[in-house]
Formats: C-alpha cells, structure tokens, sequence
C-alpha cells in the first residue's frame, strides 16, 4: 500500500503536543508522537514542510528504509528537531504495520518478554514532609519505585518540583512561560545552589529509608545541574541510601565526564533524555558508565531509533529506562509501553499521568494495576485521536525555564 496524506495535528489540550497522522491509501491511519517541549512548532514545520512532501505515494510497509532516507538520506542529522519529526513518522509507521497484523505492536515487536512494564512515579515537594505525604500517596496506589526530588532550603523555584496546592509557587509540567516587558511569554529564570542542594539532600535519603524502609525503590533527578566532582560526591554520599539511579548528574554530552563520576561512586548511574542517536550513547555504553539510557521514544527517532540504542546497550549489561514525562504524548508513552514489554534489557519505565483532559483529547488503552503498566491488547499502538477535541484545545505558546546562579550567571539544568 501507498501512504496518501500526511497530517499533522498541534493541539493543547492542558498541554502542548505535536501528532502526526499517517493514512494509507486502503484507508488504515498510524499516529506518532513528534512533541518537543517548548519548541513545538519547529517539529511541527519540519514534518509539514520537509518530510510529509516526502512520504505521500511512498510504500508505508518500508519502515526501516524509511527512517534511513529520512536520516541518513537528508545529510542533516540528528538533533532534537529532526529526530522527533523522524520518531512520529516512525511511530505512525509502526502503529499501521500493527494495524494491517491485527496485532498490539508489542507482538509485532516480538512478543511479550514479561507481565507488565514495572513504573516508577514522580513524587515531590517543597519540604520532606510534603514530600513524604507525595511517597505515601503513590505506595498506596501499589507503585514500588519513585523519583524523588524536594525543594532546597534558600532557594526558590526549582524545575521539577510539582506544586502541591494550586497557586503554590513550584511550577513544573506544564511549565507555565513567565511575561517579558512586551507582554510576550518567555522562560521563568529559576535559581540555583550546588552547595546548599548537596549539603541537603543527603537528609532527605535519610528521612526517606527510615520512614519507608528499605524494599521501596528510590530514584533521583539531579537534572544536569552538577559538576563531575560534585556529582561524584553525591553519588557517594548517597551510596548508604541504595538509590535504583541517580539520573543526569552532570551534562550528558560530556561522555567522558562520567569516568570521574564512576570511578567515585557505586550508585547506578542514569542518563539520555536529551539524546537522540545510539551515536551519543557511544563511550557512556562501551566503557559501562551507565547503568540505564533514558532516552524517550519520542526524541530519538522512533521505535526503529531507539532498537537501536537499546541493542547497543544490551551487549554491555546496560538497562532501559525510558523517559515517560507528561511532555511525551499518550502516542509516545505508548510507544514506549510496546517496546518495554518485548526488550530483553528492560529495566524501568517513568510513568507522569497525564492529566483526564489530555486523556480526552488521546483515547489510550494501556492500563496501570499494582505497580505495573499495560499497553492492552488493541491492534496498534493503542491510541486513537479525537480530532474535533483536539481543534478545540488550540497550541498555547509555552517555554521550559530556565536556571541562574545567585550572581547571574546562566547554569546547567
Ligand atoms: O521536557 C523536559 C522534561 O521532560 C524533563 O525535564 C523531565 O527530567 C525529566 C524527567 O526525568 O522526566
Ligand atoms: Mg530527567
């Protein structure tokens, strides 16, 4: 069959995404996530202006050669922008050849090497005691690992941290644009304190083993903002504390800078949402530096993309860890679900809900019982896209912030 349009749906529905609809000329439609927080509308471009021209009357069945001629075939590669406009096509694809199988993608895929996709959850708060209410909240609802992250006593907003209460000042996802003096949205300007956020987050471990005990599984997101001695420090002073990762330490595209890190600390290590390509996984695989990538599906070209890293990864012991925030699409998170369940190297998947107003606009048919995460038995990758909600819910300009140090200076997050 042949590919006969190529859509691209931007919608808002309490945040931006950006979704590509691929139709065959039998009439079977695949969708692919190409979201790109804060820089929507350049994947969107991409797709419409670039690749869709590209697609129509080509034969649809041919995924891995399609992803080839969109790579490697442009001479431009790689990159946030390209990459997430590869991945939606490649979703798209992936969820047609499904369709035409009758199959969920997962046995397309190879078939279900586990029950379920083991989640870990976002728990936060301002202090360890809202951070504590957050931790109790999901053990309730029988998750068995959470990614942990509090406010820093003498520093204000922090990414990352959810706010408990509307109006309270943390603001993360959707990160909400803060005004300029046009009137026009531009990034809030957050602070930042390596020194004070080391000095305090050991506590926090502390607090959380002797409240929780030691079975429940603790993540933590360092989110880029330390440097390779600092971040071996940590690493060390939270060896006593059994961490399941500590996540982007320090830059990842600095790959040798996880030597230093290694060479300090046995906590697992975690990195990769902001790659795209097995390429920049390279010396972080070979050398073992890392014990889990976090690519999502959605930046890193796909599910042919991430095959790819995921392969590469299994050969040195190092697991999955796919990035599921609330800025990868229901399309995308479903994605990732097919994948987990077939992939020898699977080690944990994030797990953001997304709030029942997105969940309106995407039809999702994966579910979430005791800890583990389903992507259900519809032909596919399970997701179908109320169109007319979608048009409803309009894209609202959006920006990620942004981190300053006390004197100024632009820092790492
Ligand atoms: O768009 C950026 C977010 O997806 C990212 O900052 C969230 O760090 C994150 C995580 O681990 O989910
Ligand atoms: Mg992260």
């Amino acid at each position: 069959m042949t590919i006969t349009r190529v859509d691209v749906i931007i919608t808002c529905p309490g945040r931006n995404f950006v979704t590509v609809k691929i139709t065959t000329k039998d009439g079977l439609v695949g969708y692919g996530d190409a979201t790109l927080n804060g820089r929507e509308l350049a994947v969107a471009s991409y797709l419409r202006d670039h690749l869709a021209p590209l697609l129509r009357e080509r034969d649809e069945s041919r995924i891995e050669d399609i992803w080839q001629y969109l790579y490697r075939g442009s001479y431009w590669r790689r990159g946030p922008v390209t990459m997430a406009a590869i991945a939606a096509v490649d979703m798209a694809l992936w969820d047609i050849k499904a369709k035409r199988a009758q199959m969920p993608l997962y046995e397309l895929l190879g078939g279900a090497s586990r029950k379920g996709v083991r989640a870990y959850v976002h728990a936060s708060g301002w202090d360890y005691e809202a951070l504590k209410v957050a931790v109790e909240g999901y053990r309730t609802q029988g998750f068995t690992a959470v990614r942990v992250q509090t406010g820093v006593p003498g520093l204000g907003q922090i990414y990352g941290i959810a706010p408990a209460k509307a109006g309270e000042k943390y603001n993360y996802e959707p990160a909400k644009p803060a005004v300029n003096s046009l009137g026009e949205p531009c990034p809030v300007e957050e602070e930042w304190d390596s020194r004070a956020y080391l000095n305090f987050v050991p506590e926090i471990f502390d607090n959380l083993r002797r409240d929780f005990g030691s079975s429940l599984a603790l993540l933590h997101d360092a989110h880029h903002r330390l440097t390779p001695i600092e971040a071996a420090r940590l690493g060390k002073e939270l060896e006593p504390y059994d961490l399941f990762w500590l996540e982007d330490a320090t830059p990842g595209e600095d790959q040798e800078a996880f030597r230093l890190i290694r060479s300090h600390t046995t906590t697992p290590l975690a990195t990769g949402e902001v790659f795209n390509t097995v390429f920049d996984y390279r010396t972080l695989i070979s050398e073992r530096l890392i014990d889990y990538v976090r690519s999502s599906v959605t930046h890193a070209g796909g599910i042919t993309g991430i095959k790819k890293i995921l392969s590469f990864a299994e050969i040195y012991g190092v697991k999955s860890g796919i990035h599921g925030p609330t800025d990868v699409s229901p399309v995308g998170m479903a994605a990732a679900l097919h994948l987990d369940m077939t992939i020898h190297n699977f080690g944990i998947q994030e797990f953001m809900p997304h709030s029942e107003e997105t969940l309106s606009v995407f039809r999702t048919s994966y579910t979430v019982a005791d800890g583990y995460l389903h992507p259900g038995d519809t032909p596919g990758l399970g997701v179908d896209l109320d169109e007319e909600l979608a048009a409803a819910s309009p894209y609202t300009p959006a920006y990620l912030p942004t981190n300053r140090l006390e004197d100024g200076t632009v820092h790492d997050w």
